[in-house]
């Protein structure tokens, strides 16, 4: 018998949610067939001209691809058709996208479209990443994506590898989905996955070890220092996607780093996304039974006053990421 669909799985879940359930698995369903659209997209991107860059760069200060834009286009279409979003905050979109919607209980979304551009015209892993928040009649319905990412009310990520891969919770464990390719749908793969308490695997871009906080040096130095009791050292995997990187993460154990630059200790800078990178993914990792830092504090509770703030982060297997916390209280 075939594996459940990821339609099927989101009513099974409804019932472990409050008003917003339909809202929310109607975004999600919607999300899942966007994701196969661009999939197909990818898969034929060089033959269509879609590589390489539009010109211009973006508000977080990137040169913009065109399956950037493309990406955002199709979500952005996707979640209007919904009447369920009343507002969508983009990488892709210096400011955020208000929407007409039908019925009580509308949501904000918050999106990554296309997740690792770097990876693109390589060929290499790229993704989606979301969250979900109540817009709780707010005006502008936007401005209820600000505050702690304990307020999302669902996360996840669609991965674009050999397979297209879905993972999302609705704060009910975290679940796994592998697209059907002929059928379109995601048929689920991967039940309640649960990240492994330590792993042997970190992710992270060395080459800004000279701007990292001292602790976060003195972290990645000890997973490096041989220890046969304690597994040390652990190996070294970066795809340079954060979708393809936490997804090697969440199944196999380990770490996803993308620590702030401390260059100057007063102002610290992050790199990565709060409201549509590194929240979602906490809210993902939590629900999987990890851990999401910024090596200060819980990355779920740092609290959005912009929407395309940054934010540090450190997460994966709990003991890695409650010993990297250590070392940065040191
Ligand atoms: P975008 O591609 O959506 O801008 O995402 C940022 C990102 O590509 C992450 O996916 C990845 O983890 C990180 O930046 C890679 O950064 P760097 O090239 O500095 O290592």
């Amino acid at each position: 018998m075939a594996p459940i669909s990821l339609s099927e799985h989101l009513a099974t879940q409804q019932a472990t949610q409050g008003p917003h359930a339909p809202g929310v698995a109607t975004i999600v369903g919607r999300l899942s067939r966007v994701a196969a659209v661009i999939a197909r997209e990818l898969a034929h991107a060089a033959l269509r001209d879609r590589l390489g860059y539009v010109g211009g760069i973006n508000v977080s200060g990137d040169e913009v691809k065109k399956l950037d834009i493309w990406g955002h286009e199709v979500v952005e279409a996707a979640l209007r058709a919904t009447g369920a979003c009343a507002a969508f905050v983009s990488e892709e979109a210096k400011e955020p996208i208000e929407m007409a919607t039908e019925g009580a209980n509308p949501l904000v979304v918050c999106c990554d479209p296309v997740d690792g551009s770097s990876n693109l015209d390589v060929n290499g892993s790229v993704g989606t990443i979301f969250g979900i928040r109540a817009a709780d009649g707010k005006t502008p319905a936007a401005s209820a994506a600000l505050g702690p990412g304990t307020r999302q009310l669902a996360a996840g990520y669609v991965m674009y590898g050999p397979a297209t891969t879905l993972v999302y919770t609705v704060g009910h464990g975290t679940h796994g989905f592998t697209l059907d390719q002929p059928s379109g749908e995601f048929r689920l793969t991967y039940p309640d996955i649960r990240i492994p308490r330590r792993g042997k695997i970190y992710g992270i871009n060395e080459g800004n070890a000279h701007t990292w906080h001292p602790g976060q040096r003195a972290f990645v130095e000890h997973l490096k220092t041989p220890d046969k009791a304690s597994g040390r050292p652990y190996s070294l995997r970066y795809s340079g996607a954060m979708v393809g990187d936490v997804h090697r993460t969440l199944l196999d154990g380990g770490l996803f780093m993308y620590p702030a630059d401390w260059s100057d200790p007063q102002k610290p800078k992050a790199k990565l996304r709060l409201l549509y990178e590194v929240a979602p993914m906490g809210m993902v990792v939590e629900q999987a039974g990890g851990r999401a830092s910024t090596g200060l504090e819980r990355v779920l509770d740092v609290v959005a006053t912009e929407y395309h703030q940054r934010a540090s982060v450190i997460l994966g297997s709990p003991d890695d990421v409650a010993m990297a916390d250590e070392f940065y209280r040191r």
